[in-house]
């Protein structure tokens, strides 16, 4: 990764705007809203027990999960921190079953946002790396008023996407389509610094990222890949394989971002009317804009996840992304099996 000046976010939006002109004044405001929220997120979570922030709500979220006492909190925090700024129309969330519209008592802009407030809730309480996760989409046509319809665009219209890993380090990862930026949180001053841009996910691996407890459950491309995977220098890959699985997708994403790899939550016959487990709109498609933007790539397995056109708010797919080479091995599998 390039080495990189260390100069703070705003500082980068504006030169951004400055060199690509893509970067609408209500953009960098949403941008700068949403970090100061994923800082003010960070706090609670390291908090852990000392904050009275761990363990479970008697609430379900629309998936059916537990919601965790930080799920809550992080969602409103992101709730209260975009509702005033005049860039948004309405956000939508994991913890939220509909649209979230801005209040009447302020402007509404142009953005549409929607998140995952803290991906990885299972790991809270264990003191593993969470994560939020966020995608922007401008909200196209001119009719008065927003509803669910307006989210329903496939990805690849999306205006920007990003996430924050609460790990080790804070860091905040964000692409406005020319490339994915890193931003590590320095907590002397409370400012988000540039640590790298230009990240590029290479284009092979030798680490494939799975809950290998589903193996049984899976359809045979992805048994397929995972069993050459596991045949190592004897196999038809000629190579050893490592594995990875942090059950939490931020982490994962961004162990990939940093050194490769290849993630998967594959459809199972668990459930088999769901296509997946991850939610297409505030978990796959921004980690898919970002991977991609990285010289990655994202599919479900058969088609490009940023192409595929929404018909629910929470609706799930099955996510393959990571280093371009595999996620082509992997779907060529499932191309060869159909
Ligand atoms: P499992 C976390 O709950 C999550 O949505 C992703 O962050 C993660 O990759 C996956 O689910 C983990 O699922 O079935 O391994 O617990």
């Amino acid at each position: 990764m390039p080495t990189t000046r260390r100069i703070s976010l705003t500082q980068y939006l504006v030169e951004q705007q400055r060199e690509h002109g893509r970067i609408p004044g209500e953009l960098r405001l949403l941008i700068e809203v949403v970090a100061r929220a994923c800082k003010r997120i960070a706090i609670a979570v390291n908090k852990g027990a000392l904050g009275d922030v761990l363990g479970s709500t008697e609430q379900s979220n629309v998936q059916g999960e537990i919601v965790k006492k930080l799920d809550l909190i992080a969602n409103e925090v992101l709730i209260e921190a975009n509702e005033w700024g005049g860039h948004l129309a309405a956000m939508a969330s994991e913890e939220m079953d509909s649209i979230h519209v801005v209040p009447n008592r302020y402007p509404q802009g142009e953005y549409l946002l929607l998140f995952d407030p803290l991906d990885g809730s299972s790991n809270i309480d264990v003191n593993v790396s969470i994560g939020t996760i966020f995608s922007v989409l401008r909200k196209v046509g001119h009719a008065r008023g927003v509803s669910e319809e307006d989210f329903l665009q496939p990805g690849r219209q999306q205006a920007a996407a990003g996430y924050c890993v609460y790990g080790p380090q804070t860091t905040l990862v964000l692409t406005l389509g020319n490339g994915v930026a890193m931003f590590t949180l320095d907590r002397e001053t409370g400012s988000w610094v540039l640590t790298a841009q230009g990240v590029q996910v290479p284009e092979d691996t030798k680490e494939f990222a799975i809950n290998m407890s589903n193996l049984r459950h899976w359809d045979m491309p992805v048994r397929r890949y995972i069993d050459e995977c596991l045949q190592g220098k004897e196999g038809p890959r000629g190579k050893d394989f490592n594995m990875r699985w942090v059950a939490s997708m931020v982490a994962d994403v961004h162990r990939i971002l940093t050194r490769g790899g290849i993630f998967m939550y594959p459809w199972d016959k668990r459930e088999p009317d769901k296509p997946g487990k991850l939610r297409l709109l505030y978990e796959a498609n921004p980690m898919a804009f970002i991977v991609e933007q990285a010289g990655g790539a994202a599919t479900n397995g058969r088609e490009r996840i940023l192409d595929l056109q929404p018909r629910k708010l929470h609706e799930r797919v099955s996510v393959v992304l990571g280093s371009r080479n595999e996620v082509e091995r992997v779907t060529a599998y499932h191309r060869d099996a159909a």
